[in-house]
């Protein structure tokens, strides 16, 4: 009882500006110096104001409100469907020849209408589990005092209100240590807490009361359709499918010093309480993509988790909650100059929009892609989906599945580099999953070894093509190149890591059969050159003979850039393990064969076999840059021709575009080593947007008053992107060297930033000043040379010993 009133005390007052409120006084604040947190006025009106917190599994969304909470629930594993089937269009393959044959004689409308058949069916959907409302009575009227939070270092949602003279704090954070969601109510008079819980869902559902729980609980529809399917029936229930059709259950109960607690199946009643606690434990029956999934095991689980979380002290579960959440979030330190912290984050951000200056913003912008990481992809086999897990829609856009001709690989291209490498393993999970999919994949759609994964999948590991065989546009529906393109992942893995055991049992027989597939899909071109067939650029078309527009032809740059980018990194692989000689020697007879990089009229890097122009020249999509990012084929300092051919290609594309599609030029534009140009797609990722209001020209592309990315929709890649941009601008070390402040914006001329890391596991700080290096300190994780390199200066070359820090300036 002792330490729970220390700890309240002490929660009140790291908050800070409540204290501020309270006694009118401007009080220094560490919290608010460090700017670590995202706060407001007033309570979310809409979901895109709503504050996330997730354990990597569980997340919640929370409004704020005063009288009438909600928070939204998600739990990560909650799909639609069951495992994938094992035939969906046996007929596919007996297409591809006459395809290639189209595609060769440029007879593009056949070879479209021949990609149709060669379709399956859609992913499934990410479901939302559901929402809490909290009801709370009052003896009095709202006397002002209103603020919330999300400081995201504590990973803690706060609001505070007064009502009737009386002080309340609701306090929410979800323990990966405990598994569950808690919510804290404390007020300033005994006895004034009157609360009525409950929840509902949008699936359908059921209420009982367990063990001295409150349970809602249901099984999720075997199938829903994707939002963009115009269906009469799109969200399809099967209860009589033992496989399909998801368990899921959400448990709760409260706990209070000196209130009465009451319980039925309508939910939960407190009253007269001085300080509640809750406890919400949420579960599905998900084992693994290959099986059905249980139907008892979500409520087993659900409820075990309760009992072993909620018979741990509130102070137990806090500070365990501070220890998981502090290791991650204390690895990396950006200071980039004073940030508006006086001022609420939606109006900061308006004024940030307006032109504003403010460094701080742009710092915790930073941190808040972190912070979703490692809240959003803990599960494992079940990475963060295009929402991270926060989805509150039955058919949310995209399914909000994983998306892999950019989106799901964006969500990870900051996790090495940003110092967060555990949040891979998710990632890697899928992957092991769709190795084993894809590989029935190739077999039946195309008669291929190895594996292969289209455009979209979920937590099934769905890796045949989309499109419902014929209604998917094969511009993204038939695109092949997802398996080939994840694999890099784990080549960076080990590259970051240094850890051997991964690369010899996980990440090289993954690699290994995504490139099996590639060899067997690579045919020659009339001339001899091997090429892709069929080949998209994703999502976009080209224009061709008599102002006609295809989208399917071959060898897009981009195909031949993943294949590259595959061989080579294998290749790397196997001399550091040293057993596939044979194998390697066959990529390198083969990559010399590959349909080169073509520059076009306009001095651009070619997008596609030809020199054909799009009819949509700024399209969102800059695939046919993957060579210079994610991919390093393409370099200002190893190959500057091309680099200069990127860079025009970039020019011609402008920088309107999604948000994902603007974080990506704020990588390559940092990749080009134009740190203001990157800058300047960065303020444009960082726009006010508000829901439902269409403020910018063009695909829009924002952020939301809780700085979700505005795709829009909300998408969390931009968010992931943005933080790997910026880190970006600040580290390299594609190239082989660690390139200090590569490209650094003048808007950051003075700034400081610890735990970054390097490839080859070189942990980087730095300091700098008039935009230039002042200080830097690379420790080493494993040992090895290390050649830093700053500016135009000569590069150096460290002789590192693991385990130890290098002052190099
Ligand atoms: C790709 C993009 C869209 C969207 C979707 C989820 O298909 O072209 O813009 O991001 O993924």
């Amino acid at each position: 009882m002792k330490i729970i009133f220390f700890l309240s005390i002490l929660t009140w007052n790291t908050i800070g500006i409540f204290a501020q409120v309270k006694d009118g006084r401007k009080v220094k604040d560490e919290r608010q110096v460090k700017d670590e947190r995202l706060w407001y006025r007033q309570p979310a009106a809409v979901w895109t104001e709503a504050l996330p917190l997730g354990n990597g599994r569980l997340g919640g969304m929370v409004y704020g409100r005063v009288g009438d909470e909600v928070i939204g629930l998600n739990e990560s594993s909650l799909w639609s469907g069951g495992p994938v089937r094992d035939t969906v269009n046996p007929s596919a393959k007996g297409y591809l020849a006459p395809l290639r044959k189209a595609l060769f004689e440029e007879d593009y409308p056949a070879a479209e209408k021949l990609a149709r058949k060669m379709q399956g069916v859609w992913s499934e959907s990410y479901l939302p589990l559901g929402d809490l409302h909290i009801h709370q009575d009052f003896g009095g009227s709202d006397s002002g005092g209103y603020e919330r939070e999300l400081n995201i270092r504590d990973a803690v949602v706060r609001t505070k209100y007064k009502v009737g003279g009386v002080e309340y704090l609701r306090e929410v954070f979800i323990p990966a240590f405990g598994q569950m969601m808690v919510v804290r109510w404390t007020c300033s008079k005994k006895g004034a807490l009157q609360l009525k819980i409950s929840a509902s869902s949008l699936l359908r559902n059921k209420h009982k009361l367990v063990g001295g729980a409150y349970e809602m609980w249901g099984k999720a529809p075997s199938h829903v359709e994707p939002s963009y399917v115009d269906s009469q029936d799109p969200v399809i229930y099967d209860d009589k499918d033992t496989c399909r059709g998801m368990s899921w259950a959400m448990v709760a109960k409260a706990t209070s010093v000196d209130g009465t607690v009451r319980m039925d199946t309508s939910g939960i009643s407190v009253s007269k309480a001085s300080e509640v606690v809750l406890y919400v434990s949420m579960a599905t029956g998900f084992w693994s993509f290959d099986r059905c999934p249980s139907l008892e095991k979500a409520e087993v689980i659900a409820s075990s988790l309760l009992k072993v979380g909620s018979a741990k002290s509130y102070a137990q579960l806090w500070e365990g909650h501070l220890a998981d959440v502090h290791r991650y979030y204390d690895r990396v330190l950006l200071r980039l100059g004073q940030g508006a912290v006086a001022l609420p984050t939606d109006e900061r951000l308006s004024a940030y929009t307006k032109g504003g200056n403010d460094p701080g913003l742009e710092a915790l912008y930073f941190q808040y892609g972190r912070y979703l990481l490692y809240s959003s992809s803990r599960t494992p086999g079940v990475p963060a989906n295009l929402q991270g897990i926060w989805n509150a829609e039955l058919r949310a856009p995209w399914s909000s599945n994983y998306t892999t001709n950019i989106n799901v690989q964006m969500n990870y291209w900051m996790a090495e580099e940003c110092n967060l490498t555990e949040m891979t393993t998710p990632l890697v999970g899928l992957i092991q999953a769709l190795s084993v999919t894809g590989r029935k994949a190739a077999q039946e759609f195309y008669g291929a070894d190895g594996w292969v994964v289209h455009h979209n999948s979920d937590i099934w590991a769905l890796a045949t093509p989309v499109g419902n065989k014929g209604g998917g546009e094969p511009k993204w529906a038939n695109w092949p190149m997802g398996g080939a393109w994840l694999v890099r992942h784990l080549w960076e893995h080990y590259l970051y890591t240094g850890n051997k055991a991964f690369l010899k049992d996980t990440a090289y027989p993954l690699m290994k059969g995504a490139a099996q597939f590639v060899l067997d899909w690579l045919v020659p071109d009339k001339e001899g050159r091997l090429v892709t067939a069929p080949s998209m650029s994703p999502e976009n078309d080209f224009i061709y003979g008599d102002k006609k527009v295809a989208d399917v032809s071959v060898a897009t740059t981009m195909d031949m850039g993943i294949v590259r980018d595959l061989f080579d990194n294998l290749l790397s692989a196997d001399s550091v393990l040293k057993g596939d000689a044979v194998f390697s020697a066959r990529l390198r007879e083969v990559r010399s064969r590959l349909f080169p990089y073509q520059i076009g009229s306009q001095g651009q890097l070619q997008e596609w076999y030809k020199d054909y122009a799009s009819p949509d020249p700024h399209h969102r999509h800059v695939s046919h840059l993957y060579s210079l990012y994610p991919g390093h084929d393409i370099s200002v300092l190893r190959t500057p021709e091309l680099a200069k051919a990127v860079r025009q290609s970039l020019i011609l594309r402008g920088d309107v575009g999604t948000g994902w599609s603007m974080a990506w030029k704020v990588n390559l534009w940092a990749r080009l080593m134009d740190g203001n140009h990157s800058y300047l797609l960065f303020r444009r990722l960082l726009r006010l947007t508000r829901e439902n209001v269409v403020e910018y020209d063009g695909e829009g592309g924002g952020a939301y008053p809780n700085l979700f990315d505005a795709h829009p929709p909300f998408q969390i890649d931009g968010n992931f992107g943005g933080t790997a941009g910026i880190a970006e601008m600040l580290l390299q070390s594609q190239d082989g060297d660690v390139h200090l402040l590569p490209a650094l914006p003048d808007a950051w001329a003075d700034g400081s930033v610890k735990g970054l890391v390097a490839r080859g596991g070189f942990v980087v700080d730095m300091e700098w000043k008039g935009g230039r290096l002042v200080k830097a300190s690379i420790f080493s994780r494993n040992g090895g040379d290390c050649i830093v390199r700053n500016g135009n200066e000569a590069p150096v070359v460290l002789k590192t010993k693991k385990g130890q820090r290098y002052v190099v300036k």
